[in-house]
């Protein structure tokens, strides 16, 4: 059994003594009074406390934005946040100021679907390529796409210039959800896209569609000539696993491995080992269950198929994935951490070289999109606020003395 917080162990403060607790940095305000953690002016600050012998820290309100959906930093610390109506954002955790990054196309914004991801090309500093996921409409329905495009700042601001599609689902389909289109480069400089099912079951097992797959491609949108699947030619030569549902975060470890979670149906949420040319099993086998009651065999019926390394049961609902590399919290380095939606929490994921379990899980009370680690060693996280809603971006911090009340 996970262990579990405290209820009563969340306790806000103001770190600084404006009562704006809103916005971002207000160069007037005083200088922090924890060097541990060194507060942003003005942010609300939240100290959590773990149960038994985990470590306290502290949550800081860093900004707000538009129904935030992804981030990434910029290498002068800077980031770019993507918004799901269809707006880039430029934010400068320094200032607390953000500004917009124009030439984004028109997304198709609705349930699941608008801008999505956002990372950067890992010849950024030289090349200064972005990659942007959103959903787009066109015959069929919709389906989500990844475009390339050169980035150009200017002050606050800045452009996305040559924007080109190299990827997108196939087939466009009716429905908005389960677009997944979560981007990643390994070491290599290869490109890696989750492709959600898109709410239709069966394409995760149709190589004729890439839906319910993960991705893998040159950083042009090409196929590798050493895919498990080049040989099939079409979408199945993008294809390096199939039999996935929604994946909504993917991230490597430190030995080059590729994990991903995956939005599983009622009860059966899973974090997921990529092997190459590996079948997932969905829809034909998962440990959870359909939403409308219908059941589905479980892993363990179909040795053929790979199975999970962790199921949630109930679900997380995960969303963003990072694994931790940083000095702020040396004891959770290697560790993953994976946003949770319905279960408005943060969750701690320890690696063993295959195998994988949930070691803690910290209650957020809202709804985590996306998790990212900072150049400052924080962990850096964004809100999913719901339709039309703002939300906001928290870094956290390991706590101070000073943060933490006396018993
Ligand atoms: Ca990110
Ligand atoms: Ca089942």
């Amino acid at each position: 059994m996970t262990r579990h917080l405290l209820a009563a162990a969340c306790i806000t403060v103001l770190a600084a003594c404006s009562a704006d607790t809103s916005a971002g940095a207000d160069s007037a305000s005083p200088p922090p009074a924890a060097e541990a953690a060194p507060a942003m002016a003005g942010a609300a600050r939240t100290i959590v406390l773990p149960a038994a012998d985990g470590r306290p820290f502290v949550t800081e309100e860093v900004a707000r934005f538009n129904e935030p959906w992804a981030m990434t930093f910029l290498p002068d610390g800077r980031l770019l946040v993507t918004e799901k109506p269809g707006t880039l954002k430029l934010f400068d955790p320094a200032s607390g100021r953000s500004g917009a990054i124009t030439g984004v196309p028109e997304v198709a914004y609705g349930g699941q679907g608008g801008l999505g991801d956002v990372v950067l090309h890992p010849g950024f500093a030289d090349n200064g390529l972005v990659y942007i996921s959103y959903a787009e409409t066109g015959d069929g329905g919709a389906g989500g796409v990844v475009a390339r495009a050169r980035l150009q700042l200017d002050g606050d601001a800045g452009a996305l210039h040559d924007l080109a599609v190299i990827w997108r689902q196939v087939p466009k389909v009716s429905g908005q959800g389960h677009y997944a289109h979560r981007i990643a480069f390994d070491g290599d400089g290869m490109l890696w896209i989750t492709s959600g099912e898109r709410q239709k079951f069966d394409p995760s097992q149709d190589m004729a569609s890439n839906l319910g797959k993960v991705i893998r491609l040159h950083d042009d949108g090409s196929v590798p000539a050493d895919n498990p699947f080049a040989d099939q030619g079409g979408v199945a030569a993008q294809v390096w696993s199939l039999g996935h549902r929604n994946p909504l975060g993917l991230a490597f470890d430190a030995d080059g491995r590729l994990w991903v979670h995956e939005m599983g149906p009622k009860n059966g949420d899973e974090l997921n080992l990529i092997e190459r040319g590996a079948n997932y099993g969905y829809p034909v086998v998962s440990d959870g269950e359909h939403y409308d009651g219908r059941p589905i065999p479980d892993h363990a019926t179909r040795p053929e198929f790979n199975a999970p390394k962790v199921v949630w049961t109930p679900v997380i609902s995960p969303a963003g994935f990072v694994i931790y590399d940083g000095d702020r919290f040396a004891d959770w380095r290697g560790n993953g951490f994976i946003g949770g939606l319905s279960s408005q929490a943060l969750v701690r994921v320890a690696f063993d070289g295959d195998s994988a379990r949930e070691v803690e899980r910290y209650p957020m009370q809202t709804r985590i999109r996306e998790v990212e680690q900072g150049p400052d060693g924080a962990l850096w996280l964004l809100e999913d606020g719901g339709r039309g809603a703002s939300g906001r971006m928290f870094r956290l911090l390991p706590a101070s003395d000073a943060d933490v009340p006396e018993a």
